[in-house]
């Protein structure tokens, strides 16, 4: 007999049907044994005869053939008689580390964290990967139809990209090497390499000494690099879209888990783009708070937030116009504004979930702006020969996955929205 999945079962038109998963709750009757049985797909109540219950045990693994019957009372309105049942995975613990059926956490995030394979076991801790991967399938989805190509790149490579101390170092035979704090070089090369359009889903890894609610060591970035733009305006245009696709699909595959959650995302949003200086000024004015040169704090982020969420009734502002000393070497210069770049910032909710912009696409300009930040040309080298032989005007941004989902369902700790999160004190699991 085949598995049906339990979200299947109602629309399956056989009485007698096969299902597997976990035991997710127990309620012994006596003579009879209610049983919920949770699958990757939710969750069916199996009603069990004394002859055929062997000592059942929350989380393990069974399989059981069962006859429908309707119950008005089941969360499906449908329960399984059980006419044959299967220990699958037996347990070996004394006490779950903790419950897992309960509506309510009863275990710190970091004792969830250090139990990972059980507390997503929780159909709530389970819901916010599955709301990820499907941020992620539309991601691709939305510039794959726009004849974006997917690539991979190295994580291991020789040289910083985004400049600063944050890079973890690899021994790489008898060298010295990083882990990659972006696919920044490699999407532009590519991009001159003919492919036009890429994007990039992969880990970047940041040597962050600090342990915050919005910092990870290792994390994923939905990197975006597309050429033949006229400024960074088409990446905002190009940004704001895919949001909008994201939301969408969002709504119509992740309905039940966003619920859980008590979201329904916006249909349509449209995103106010403001310069840096003139955002600076309005916190001063509005809001007494001074900004650091050339940018704006933590803090700074969220009163900004709350402030566009008042007068433009948008979670998301894009920052624009940010100065030179403020963004790394690759990064175009302003022809109109003096010091400034074509470069950009997303915040949503408070946090910044995105930088962007422009690059230098000239060979001689990025050289000799290399040569501006003190870096050395020589350092570059495949990098910067990659411009000698005709590269598009272009630019690109990069979102973190995780703090988009972290902020879709407003969530407190952006390790809630990771599988297994790297940070300064954690390397398990
Ligand atoms: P940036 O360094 O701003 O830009 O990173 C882009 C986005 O990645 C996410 N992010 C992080 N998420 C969790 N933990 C961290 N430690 C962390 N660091 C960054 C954020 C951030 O907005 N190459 C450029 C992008 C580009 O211009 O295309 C870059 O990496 O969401």
């Amino acid at each position: 007999m085949e598995r049906t999945y339990v979200c299947e079962i109602m629309n399956n038109i056989e009485s007698t049907i096969l299902v597997r998963g976990w035991v997710h709750k127990i309620h012994d009757l006596g003579k009879i044994t209610f049983v919920q049985l949770r699958d990757k797909t939710g969750i069916v109540q199996l009603v069990i005869q004394k002859e055929l219950e062997q000592s059942l045990r929350l989380e393990m693994c069974i399989e059981v053939i069962g006859e429908k019957a309707l119950n008005q009372k089941a969360t499906l309105g449908v329960e399984l008689l059980v006419k044959d049942l299967k220990v699958l995975g037996k347990t070996y613990y004394d006490v779950l580390p903790f419950e897992i059926n309960n509506q309510k956490v009863t275990a710190t995030l970091e004792t969830q964290l250090d139990y990972r394979s059980i507390s997503l076991r929780r159909p709530k801790t389970r819901s916010v990967f599955k709301i990820q991967e499907e941020i992620v399938e539309a991601f691709r989805g939305f510039l794959r139809e726009l004849r974006f190509s997917e690539i991979h790149t190295p994580k291991i490579i020789s040289s910083s990209t985004e400049g600063g101390s944050e890079m973890f170092t690899v021994n790489y035979f008898e060298k010295r090497t990083f882990l990659a704090q972006s696919p920044q070089f490699y999407k532009q090369m590519m991009v001159g390499a003919g492919f036009e359009k890429v994007f990039e889903i992969g880990a970047a890894y940041r040597a962050e000494l600090h342990n915050t609610w919005r910092h990870l060591n290792e994390y994923i970035s939905l990197d975006v690099e597309m050429g033949f733009i006229k400024d960074e305006f088409d990446l905002m245009d190009l940004e704001e879209g895919l949001l909008n696709h994201v939301f969408a699909h969002l709504n119509k595959t992740c309905a039940t888990e966003l619920a859980l959650f008590n979201k329904i995302l916006p249909e349509s949003i449209k995103i106010p783009r403001i310069p840096l200086s003139e955002v600076q000024e309005l916190l001063l004015k509005e809001f007494g708070k001074r900004s650091p040169a050339g940018n704006i704090d933590a803090e700074g982020e969220v009163i900004l937030s709350k402030y566009i969420k008042e007068v433009y009734n948008s979670d998301f502002v894009f920052l624009t116009k940010y100065p030179i000393s403020k963004r790394p070497m690759y990064t175009m210069p302003d022809e109109e504004l003096t010091d400034m770049t074509k470069s950009f910032d997303l915040i949503y909710k408070g946090l910044e979930i995105t930088t962007g912009g422009q690059r230098i696409h000239d060979y001689e300009m990025l050289k000799a702006n290399i040569i501006k930040f003190n870096l050395k040309p020589e350092d570059f080298g495949f990098y910067l020969d990659s411009f000698k032989f005709g590269m598009p005007p272009h630019g690109g941004f990069a979102i973190g996955l995780e703090r988009l989902t972290m902020k879709i369902l407003d969530l407190e700790n952006i390790r809630e929205a990771t599988l297994l999160p790297r940070d300064m004190k954690r390397l398990e699991p």
